[in-house]
């Protein structure tokens, strides 16, 4: 998170240098809405890393516990589980969707309401071992959104 913090402190100037050297793009991020007393969610985007890259952790001021989790059968169950990364090939975009690869957010501090604007942090880990942070604005959509 330093370097989070200190983007913010720097501020405007060193931000545009970051966004100029970005080499993840996220491409329509959206969050389920959930209903109150609900403690998961997930996250949901397409990333495309120019170079190639893994994704290697996600955090949300609105979650107590962020994963990166995929779906993967278990005997004739489909089932969610978290993994240490997500492979993103050079250029091909990578869909996070209801049914596939998702960002888990979990202890949620509130309900996420229609409309509502949920911040995420990416950090992408580049071939050269270089790490990006990426600030993600999600909105949340309705609970049926994309249903599974
Ligand atoms: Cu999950």
């Amino acid at each position: 998170m330093n370097r989070v913090n200190r983007l913010f402190l720097v501020g405007g100037l060193a931000l545009a240098a970051q966004m100029a050297c970005a080499q993840t793009t996220v491409k329509d991020p959206w969050v389920r809405g959930t209903v109150a007393q609900q403690k998961a969610s997930g996250a949901f985007m397409q990333l495309t890393s120019a170079q190639g890259g893994k994704l290697i952790s996600a955090s949300s001021p609105v979650a107590g516990v962020v994963e990166i989790h995929e779906m993967a059968m278990d005997g004739n169950v489909m089932k969610m589980r978290a993994i240490p990364g997500l492979d993103l090939p050079a250029v091909k975009s990578v869909e996070l969707k209801p049914s596939g690869y998702h960002v888990m957010l979990m202890d949620l501090k509130q309900q996420l309401k229609e409309g509502d604007t949920v911040p995420l942090t990416l950090v992408v880990e580049g071939k050269d071992g270089k790490r990006e942070t990426l600030e993600v604005k999600a909105s949340v959509k309705a609970l049926a959104a994309g249903t599974k």
